[in-house]
């Protein structure tokens, strides 16, 4: 008997762009997937990893039911036992601990891919606000959190963020992303090559700003390298071009609702780009040029993302092309940096907080919180300090951070003293492996998605609905079943009693399905799609651009005013003007995405990890050579905290004086291959970043790294 063939609209889910799926299927099979092309906003667009989501669905290492760990390290093995068992497990030592300890003792890391899921998004802020901990960490803070912070502070709500409008724009200046690999990020941008095509078919201009020559700038009309770590002086010049130039005056429409522009044009007065030259390298006329030009524009917009985010001046850089953005007039304007009008509007709603800094600080360095979460920086030494407060049982969320956190091998060595960890997570990796208990979820073929984050942060007004592609067999659980089971019967094991009243309340939030609640929050907003429309059009319904003109209307902050100069902002360019000098003669590491790879987790894909290794550390000839050390050698890289042996490959791409790994591998830990389909592990960029290196946010300083390279034999 054959099984029918047919056709099913998915939604990928590995990355920022959420590109609509049409997937051919046979019973449980996928044996088809394409782009789709009716979608509005991917209009057809894939990617080689959106073909991949089947490889991820059908891996025969992917855990299917809860496993328990018997005994440890290289020795480890892994017995599936049932939900309730699990679930009982869980619960007994997350409240034993918290009885013990205190609610502080439990830590909590949450990962990347709970952005991309519905359930996560609905039913996960209930479950970690009922564990009350302090010790809440995720990888927010190795990736946006600059973006967040400056975000809150300037406009009042943490995902308050200004989009580039690609489609409208004439000149497009990037710093510090790789949309040609990574398909764009705090931008969701799908098929971003045919975006960049109608852009310079307009008459429009890329001008890239980064360390690589890469996949992006060799698509640009201009590349300039910068030092890693320099951002800050060339946007700051770029600001000091652009108050010193053109009268320090706002459009009046602008001023009318932007406060601190005297203090603005003061900090930027000793930041010259004679300056700046001397700190990246990039020659003041050109920092001239292209600030003459963002103000000269029809319609322009500066995007800087992970590589000046991951930095160790990320907020003031965000902070600055915001600067640029509003003071060149192309904030809240077509072709400039807009705010979407997404149907389910998760910052008016209020369903997202508007963020918080500085509440609390973590209990070993004082490191402040933002948005209720500490620095993932800080996480190996509270669990390794003792004293009050100190994390003894963890729980990890669709995370990795041994391989994507600093210094995440004495992350790793950390997690071994734990009294007890669990994890929810479709693997075991390099992280899950020191669990004493796996919960795996569905994987996103077979829940309900409706794009709660990326909606928000795209470059055009879209709304989708995607029911699941597979029914889950019975026993599987969603993410959000796992929370609740989680959340009730841990908070039934505390002594601490939840009022009944509140308890129930409790119970039927987190019973109610999030496809449910997406109906209930499509009924608040404004633009009349339904649940019931979105599944007519499984494609997606088209909203439009977006539009210009909505400030200060929108605005967040409780007087709908601009800080143009928030105190922490200031305090911290007072700290910058205090460096005069580059770093001494270390090489400078920063990190590179492949098109092929998805942070540390698709290296079971086959059709992912074919043709030439891309491990490698990537190094300028004439550093090479400086050395004496041949292409293709084993070399030693060494940073303040560590050390990794890896093959490097000479390319003319990188400026000299910096060296590249991509973060995500390193798979080989206690001698046990933590990934099938490689044949190289590779190694983790994140055993040489330093976690004392940070922004003022708190986000790790990833990009940047000093560190020396030596022939290893
Ligand atoms: N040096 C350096 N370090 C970096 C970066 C860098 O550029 N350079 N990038 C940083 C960035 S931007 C990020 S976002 C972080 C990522 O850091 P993490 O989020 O800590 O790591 P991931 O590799 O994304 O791991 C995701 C995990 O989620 C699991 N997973 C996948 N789908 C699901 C699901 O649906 N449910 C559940 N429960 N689990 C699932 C996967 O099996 C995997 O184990 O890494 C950061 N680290
Ligand atoms: N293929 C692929 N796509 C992905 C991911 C993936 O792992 N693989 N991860 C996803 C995630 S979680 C995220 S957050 C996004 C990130 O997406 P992007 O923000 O585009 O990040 P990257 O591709 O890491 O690009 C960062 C760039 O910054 C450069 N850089 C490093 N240091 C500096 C510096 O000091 N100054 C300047 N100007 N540039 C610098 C690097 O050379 C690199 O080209 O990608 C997402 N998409
Ligand atoms: S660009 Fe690729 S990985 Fe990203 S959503 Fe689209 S298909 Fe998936
Ligand atoms: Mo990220």
């Amino acid at each position: 008997m054959t099984t029918q063939r047919e056709k099913r609209i998915g939604v990928c889910n590995l990355c920022e762009a959420i590109c609509g799926l049409e997937l051919t299927i046979e019973g449980r099979d996928v044996v088809g997937v394409r782009g789709n092309p009716a979608d509005p906003l991917s209009r057809g667009h894939i990617c080689p990893k959106g073909v991949a989501i089947a490889d991820v669905y059908a891996d025969p290492d992917r855990l299917r039911r809860p496993v328990r760990r018997v005994g440890d390290g290289p020795d480890a093995a892994w017995r599936e036992i049932g939900w309730d068992e699990a679930f009982d497990l869980v619960a007994d030592n997350l409240a034993r601990v918290v009885e013990e300890h205190g609610d502080d003792a439990l830590g909590v890391y949450l990962g990347n891919p709970n952005v991309h899921s519905l359930g996560s998004m609905t039913h996960g802020t209930a479950m970690f606000k009922s564990l009350r901990t302090k010790n809440r960490y995720s990888a927010t803070s190795v990736d946006q959190l600059p973006h967040q912070l400056v975000a809150h502070l300037m406009f009042g709500h943490q995902l308050f963020l200004p989009i580039p409008d690609i489609d409208r724009t004439s000149l497009f200046l990037v710093l510090g992303a790789n949309p040609m690999a990574s398909n764009g990020s705090l931008m969701t941008v799908p098929d971003f090559p045919r975006r960049l095509r109608d852009l310079r078919a307009r008459g429009g201009r890329m001008v890239v700003l980064d360390p690589r020559r890469t996949e992006t700038a060799k698509v640009a009309d201009e590349h300039h390298f910068v030092r890693p770590g320099s951002d800050a002086w060339v946007l700051l010049a770029m600001l000091h071009v652009l108050t010193a130039e053109a009268s320090p005056e706002l459009a009046p429409a602008v001023a009318a609702y932007v406060d601190g522009l005297g203090t603005v044009v003061d900090l930027v007065a000793e930041f010259t780009p004679e300056r700046a030259e001397a700190m990246s390298g990039l020659p003041a006329a050109e920092i001239r040029r292209l600030a003459r030009e963002l103000m000269e524009a029809d319609a322009g917009v500066v995007y800087s993302r992970l590589g000046v985010s991951a930095g160790p001046w990320g907020s003031v850089c965000q902070w600055a092309v915001n600067c640029l953005n509003i003071l060149s007039g192309n904030l809240d304007r077509v072709g400039g940096a807009m705010f979407t009008s997404p149907a389910i509007d998760a910052v008016g709603t209020g369903l997202i907080g508007r963020g918080h800094h500085d509440v609390w600080r973590s209990r070993v360095r004082g490191l402040p919180e933002t948005g209720g979460e500490l620095p993932v920086s800080a996480l190996r030494e509270e669990i390794e300090t003792p004293g009050d407060g100190q994390v003894r049982a963890l729980l990890t969320v669709a995370g990795n951070p041994v391989l994507s956190t600093p210094d995440g091998s004495r992350l790793d060595e950390a997690l071994r003293g734990l009294d007890f960890m669990a994890a929810v997570d479709i693997y075991v990796n390099e992280t899950t492996r020191h669990a004493d208990v796996i919960l795996p979820p569905t994987t996103s073929l077979e829940r309900d998605h409706y794009d709660l984050v990326f909606h928000l942060l795209a470059v055009r007004n879209t709304a989708r609905f995607t029911p699941a592609v597979f029914d889950k067999e019975p026993d599987q659980r969603h993410d959000w079943q796992i929370f609740r089971e989680i959340t009730l019967r841990t908070t039934a094991r505390l002594s601490r009693k939840t009022p009944w009243r509140k308890r129930l309340v409790q119970r039927a939030r987190l019973t109610a399905s999030p496809t449910l609640l997406v109906g209930q929050l499509l009924r608040r907003g404004s633009s009349g799609v339904t649940l019931r429309k979105l599944r007519a059009r499984p494609a997606g319904i088209d909203l439009g651009p977006l539009r210009g003109g909505q400030l200060p209307e929108r605005l967040p902050s409780k007087d709908k005013r601009v800080d143009l100069a928030p105190d922490l902002v200031v305090r911290d360019v007072a700290r910058l003007a205090a460096v005069t000098a580059p770093a001494g003669d270390d090489l400078l590491l920063i990190g590179r995405r492949h098109k092929q790879d998805c942070n540390s987790w698709m290296h079971n894909s086959e059709r992912l990890t074919r043709g030439r290794p891309r491990h490698q550390l990537l190094m300028h000839p004439a550093d090479l050579a400086q050395r004496e050390i041949a292409d293709g050698a084993l070399v030693r890289v060494s940073s303040r905290v560590g050390s990794v042996e890896v093959e490097v490959a000479s390319s003319e791409d990188l400026m000299p004086g910096v060296v590249s790994l991509p973060h995500g591998y390193g798979h080989a830990r206690d001698g046990v291959l933590m990934k099938r389909s490689r044949d190289v592990p590779g190694v983790s960029i994140n055993d040489l970043t330093d976690p004392e290196l940070l922004d003022v946010s708190g986000n790790a300083a990833l990009n940047g790294v000093p560190v020396s390279v030596t022939a290893a034999d």
